[in-house]
């Protein structure tokens, strides 16, 4: 498997609560690159378009209020089959099935408020990085580690 990039969104409940540097150090810890990272506070339109695809659900417009509601970080980590270890990290989306030693599992207890967002698949990856990162924000360079996390 090739490297891949994923977009990572350390959400409000995140920040509010302090755990942005826990969270990110799970994920960092872990052996991905971060490659890019902003905070910022997402926009209405900008929300609506991350969450295009949740469009008619029941939980859409707290959801779009969620994510909305105060600033953020966003994340690229990059790594071989980075999108799938960053899911299996994250935990599952509802805290309650959430495996103890995810972030969701270990630090959350409803779905609503779960933390963080990251991509489900290489498609997806790159529609969200491509819709929160410009190219030029996006960093590609050689860690003195990467020989002891890869093989
Ligand atoms: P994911 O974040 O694990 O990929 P998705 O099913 O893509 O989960 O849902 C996106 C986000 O929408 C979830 O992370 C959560 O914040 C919110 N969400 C999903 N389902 C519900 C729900 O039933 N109630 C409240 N919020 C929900
Ligand atoms: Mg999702």
């Amino acid at each position: 498997m090739s490297q891949e990039r994923t977009l990572v969104i350390v959400k409000p409940d995140s920040i509010q609560r302090g755990l942005t540097g826990e969270i990110i150090s799970r994920l960092e810890q872990r052996g991905l690159k971060i490659v890019a990272a902003k905070m910022m506070q997402v926009s209405r339109d900008l929300a609506s378009r991350h969450y295009a695809m949740h469009e008619g659900k029941p939980f859409y417009a707290g959801l779009i209020d969620y994510i909305a509601s105060s600033p953020v970080l966003v994340l690229v980590l990059e790594g071989k089959n980075a999108i799938q270890l960053v899911r299996n990290t994250v935990g599952a989306t509802n805290p309650v099935n959430s495996a103890p030693g995810t972030i969701r599992g270990d630090l959350a207890v409803e779905t609503g408020r779960n933390l963080i967002h990251a991509s489900d698949s290489p498609e997806s990856a790159a529609i969200e990085v491509a819709n929160f990162f410009k190219d030029a924000e996006l960093h590609s360079y050689e860690r003195a580690t990467d020989r002891w996390i890869s093989e």
